[in-house]
């Protein structure tokens, strides 16, 4: 299959190191986002398919198996050996995610860049994952074993497709896990090039697999099944807490969540107003807004304000729309219809409330599913705009007084995962560090995410971290042995 000049090499299923149909051998049709037109069929994946999956992956788990019994060392050498091939392929594999997805082509670069990143920050941790040794009393030796906690199951969503599987990939291998894996239905076509890739990297078979389908079906059924021990899931609240019913409800196996937010990012008058209107514009409109840690909160000083909406509402009108391969693209279409019509919807929801529409509010062009730069003024915190996740390239901009007020209405929200403030005030920048309920707090900077550091969310943000060490976290066990010695001595 060719489209646009890029063929689609792989459709079907990924398990055992082989690519299958489904055993329903239903299809379910993919799109591009630009126009709206099919790019192709892909195998539909369901509770039969994960089933299969499921055992491959428990099988490559087993005691004596190629996998554990590998040196951790040269579990490390593979996950080199992937990033090593996505370098190779990176040109085509850019292409593929800007296809899918509609991202701006050099976004998908920078997508894969960091997804490089991550697997060898990952390959780097594989030995050096341990317990220790510990004085417990009595006669004996005590120490602490890290074991990978077996099969997992991980749901990522469609606003980072190759991004989020490498956050997810990344520290399940080093743990030493194996992975079932369900890419969202709207994207799947890179995961399935990237376990093409871990073949011929030499992954044994069983260690990855990968089933394209629907969230009801296939996601559902990952979350809910009994050989399953820890889902990972990235997505929205709502499903998030879907996942965890399911886990309750039948292994009880390890969830960890990234979902939501609604983050809060802060413009006090001493900031240089050019940056902060132009660091706001970025942590917003990038990757189209559809991002979960998205500044989608703008809160700025009264003193700065009027200026900084007609400049905010500039920046939006400068920013080039329009054919996510053309090299000067910053903003492309968002991923699917069902996101175009539920961001239109928050856009009229935000003038019907009363919210002064600055510029943008409409379909860009006349195909496809692009949305115009949006900024709204004059937001009041209990507008819908102002309290639920738009996911798209719509502004709010919210009106301050006193840093007092601000904490608390920063605050004010379900979610918990990143903020920013932009002061040279380190005095404000702290307190507002230290009193902020988020996961991430960027100051004078936004979007400032590393393998090397934790990311995740407070409160309905979400459960667990990922990157850093403490991804790593979530794929362990810890197993205490405890052996008699014949005489204690300290
Ligand atoms: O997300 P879903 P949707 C938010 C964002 C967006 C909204 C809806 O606000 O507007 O969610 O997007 C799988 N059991 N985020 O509907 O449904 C699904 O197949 C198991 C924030 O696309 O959460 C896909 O693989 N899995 C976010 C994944 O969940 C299920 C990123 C995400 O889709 C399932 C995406 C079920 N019952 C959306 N239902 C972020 N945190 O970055 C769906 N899925």
């Amino acid at each position: 299959m060719v489209h646009r000049g890029i063929s689609v090499k792989y459709t079907e299923i990924f398990i055992n190191n082989k690519f299958v149909n489904s055993v329903s051998g239903k299809v379910f049709s993919v799109v591009n986002p630009s126009t709206g037109n099919k790019i192709c069929d892909v195998q539909e994946g369901d509770g039969h398919d994960i089933d299969v999956a499921v055992k491959a992956a428990k099988n490559a788990f087993k005691f004596g198996s190629l996998w554990r019994t590998m040196d951790a060392s040269s579990r490390g050498k593979l996950m080199h050996k992937l990033a090593d091939l996505i370098v190779r392929d990176k040109d085509y594999m850019a292409q593929l995610e800007t296809l899918n997805n509609g991202k701006p082509l050099s976004d998908s670069y920078g997508d894969i860049d960091a997804s490089v990143d991550c697997l060898r920050y990952y390959a780097g941790w594989t030995d050096k994952i341990h317990g220790s040794v510990i004085p417990i009393d009595g006669p004996y030796m005590s120490m602490t074993r890290k074991e990978p906690v077996g099969v997992v199951g991980q749901i990522i969503p469609w606003n980072y497709p190759i991004m989020m599987l490498a956050w997810k990939w990344g520290p399940a291998l080093a743990a030493g896990c194996t992975i079932v894996l369900k890419p969202a239905e709207s994207t799947p076509l890179t995961a399935l090039y990237m376990a093409a890739l871990t073949k011929e990297a030499g992954f044994p078979d069983g260690v990855i697999n990968v089933v394209p389908g629907f969230g009801p079906t296939a996601g559902a059924s990952l979350a809910s099944h009994m050989d399953v021990n820890k889902v990972a899931f990235t997505g929205s609240t709502a499903v998030g807490k879907s996942i965890m019913k399911c886990a309750a409800e039948s292994n009880l196996k390890r969830v960890s969540l990234e979902l939501g937010g609604k983050s809060p990012l802060v413009v006090f008058a001493d900031m240089d107003i050019d940056e902060a209107v132009d660091i706001t514009h970025n942590a917003l409109f990038g990757n189209m807004g559809q991002s979960c840690c998205a500044g989608s909160r703008t809160f700025v000083h009264e003193a700065i304000y009027d200026e900084f909406v007609k400049k905010a509402a500039a920046a939006a009108m400068a920013r080039k729309v329009g054919d996510p391969f053309a090299d000067d693209t910053q903003h492309g279409p968002l991923v699917n219809e069902a996101q175009f019509k539920r961001v239109l919807g928050y856009i009229e929801s935000g003038v019907k409330e009363g919210a002064k529409l600055q510029c943008g509010g409409k379909q860009w062009g006349d195909k496809g599913y692009f949305i115009q730069p949006t900024v709204f003024s004059d937001v009041k915190d209990d507008m819908k705009i102002a309290k639920e996740e738009i996911f798209g390239p719509v502004q709010q901009i919210l009106k301050f007084s006193s840093a007092e007020e601000l904490i608390e209405r920063a605050n004010r929200t379900n979610y918990g995962l990143a903020s920013g403030i932009l002061t040279k005030n380190i005095d404000t920048a702290l307190m507002f560090a230290q009193a902020v309920q988020a996961g991430s707090v960027w100051v004078n900077c936004y979007d400032a995410v590393c393998s090397q550091a934790p990311f995740g969310g407070f409160k309905q943000s979400g459960i667990g971290r990922d990157l850093g060490k403490e991804g790593i976290e979530n794929y362990l066990e810890t197993k205490t042995i405890t052996i008699k010695v014949p005489q204690k001595n300290s």
